[in-house]
């Protein structure tokens, strides 16, 4: 038995009708999962507190005048950590991302730590012919290896520049090895400013035709939000990461994403609703009937 005396609680928390695994073309995938966090840790709240404030969007996103619930979202139970290693969790990700997307869905994956990105960029790389990644991040995330781990959340986009190039935005923090590595080989990752002076357009124009979008939430301003385990200044804000978006579904096909790195208890409830907010946002822009 199930109407409106009954509250839902997935991403959105949308009844049966919108939510239904086989009538639904999006799929949320929760990770909450940060063992290999270096700095505070708490991401792996992340993926419960998006839920939980999903509840109090206006399902019509008057931003880009749509209601992207229509298509249908699905949310998936929480996967289990793999505590063998963190390249066996990428591993776990990785197939499950494959099962969903080779069953025709659209998955949104939710950190959790940055890592949890590495297996579902790399599910999408391997169905979709010349994909590039679009990367926010406040951090280069390009060492090959941190604290023992290659899949260290510092080294999150090193692995997956392995398998599909990246266009990065954001980039305020890196150390002195990663920065050499990023201008040797000529890799394109941009800080705020120098992203303002180009332009969305300019941005999209050095993406392919498929994109997969990879979303550390820490490459916006720590006054936008802060609930962040490595918070940096001078960093993105809203309407300029929604117009990128915007100009990129519009130029580009948006295959897929994640939302990343939300530690809910490191700061206020607001960032949790910025980014059901972003998930929700996406997903319209994406995915449009
Ligand atoms: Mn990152």
């Amino acid at each position: 038995m199930t109407d409106e005396r009954f509250v839902h609680r997935n991403f959105a928390w949308l009844g049966p009708e919108h939510s239904d695994y086989e009538r639904s073309r999006v799929v949320v995938l929760p990770v909450p999962y940060d063992s290999t966090a270096s700095g505070w840790v708490g991401s792996r709240e992340g993926p419960g507190a998006i839920i939980e404030a999903s509840g109090n969007m206006e399902l019509y996103d008057i931003g880009i005048g749509c209601e992207p619930y229509l298509v249908g979202i699905h949310t998936m139970p929480e996967v289990a950590a793999q505590s063998g290693s963190p390249e066996a969790m990428a591993q776990r990700i990785e197939e499950i991302v494959s099962e969903l997307v080779d069953d025709g869905k659209f998955v949104v994956t939710l950190g959790g730590e940055h890592t949890v990105a590495v297996g579902a960029a790399r599910a999408y790389v391997r169905r979709t012919q010349g994909l590039s990644v679009l990367a926010f991040d406040a951090n280069a995330d390009m060492r090959d290896a941190y604290l023992d781990s290659a899949y260290n959340h510092a080294c999150t986009l090193r692995r997956i520049s392995e398998v599909a190039p990246i266009v990065e935005v954001g980039l305020r923090s890196a150390e002195r090895e990663e920065h050499e590595y990023i201008r040797e080989n000529g890799l394109r990752f941009y800080s705020p400013r120098e992203f303002r002076a180009m332009g969305p357009e300019a941005m999209a124009e050095q993406l392919s035709a498929a994109v997969y979008v990879t979303f550390d939430l820490d490459a916006f301003d720590s006054s936008v939000v802060s609930a962040l385990g490595t918070p940096e200044p001078g960093g993105l804000h809203w309407d300029e990461v929604s117009d990128l978006l915007e100009t990129v579904a519009r130029r580009r096909r948006i295959v897929g994403f994640d939302v990343t790195e939300l530690a809910p208890s490191l700061g206020p409830r607001a960032n949790a609703q910025l980014a059901a907010k972003l998930v929700y946002r996406l997903i319209g822009l994406a995915v449009r009937e």
